[in-house]
């Protein structure tokens, strides 16, 4: 089984600002708590970031044929891009969207997601646990099908 697990905008920045809201863990360590988690299931894993909308619609793009699967943290272009969501619709690969953060118990233009209604699910407000329960209930759902 081969799973993406893309980041969107500022997430590189995780653990060195705003940790009452995101956590003092930094992204590489949530990819190696990820790739810990599924390393015995013999799970590959692709790790992307990028502070760009058109690069993660090229990754979104780039996996279509490669990737069983896709989990998102698309940070604030889950609310704004119009582009990630039409990349999703046309790759057709089930996909999960992750959040650190509860984004319904915070400001009300995060309660809006470009990417829920066409996602298999979401996890958010877990922090780091939402990629380990994302990226664990997507490889559920592949085996399932
Ligand atoms: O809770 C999440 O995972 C978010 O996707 C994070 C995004 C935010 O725009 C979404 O509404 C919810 C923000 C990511 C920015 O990450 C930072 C990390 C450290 C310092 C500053 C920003």
């Amino acid at each position: 089984m081969r799973i993406a697990v893309l980041n969107g905008p500022n997430l590189n920045l995780l653990g060195t600002r705003e940790p009452e809201v995101y956590g003092t863990e930094t992204l590489a360590q949530i990819e190696e708590l990820v790739r810990a988690t599924h390393q015995a299931a013999g799970v590959s894993i692709d790790w992307f970031q990028s502070n760009h909308e058109g690069a993660l619609v090229d990754a979104v793009q780039s996996f279509a044929d490669s990737a069983d699967g896709l989990v998102i943290n698309a940070a604030a272009l889950t609310h704004t891009s119009v582009a990630l969501r039409d990349a999703l619709l046309s790759v057709g690969i089930p996909f999960v969207e992750v959040h650190l953060s509860n984004i319904f118990a915070r400001e009300e233009f995060r309660h809006k997601s470009l990417l829920s209604d066409i996602a298999t699910g979401l996890v958010c407000g877990f922090g780091s646990q939402s990629y380990v329960l994302g990226t664990s209930a997507l490889l559920s759902h592949l085996k399932a099908k």
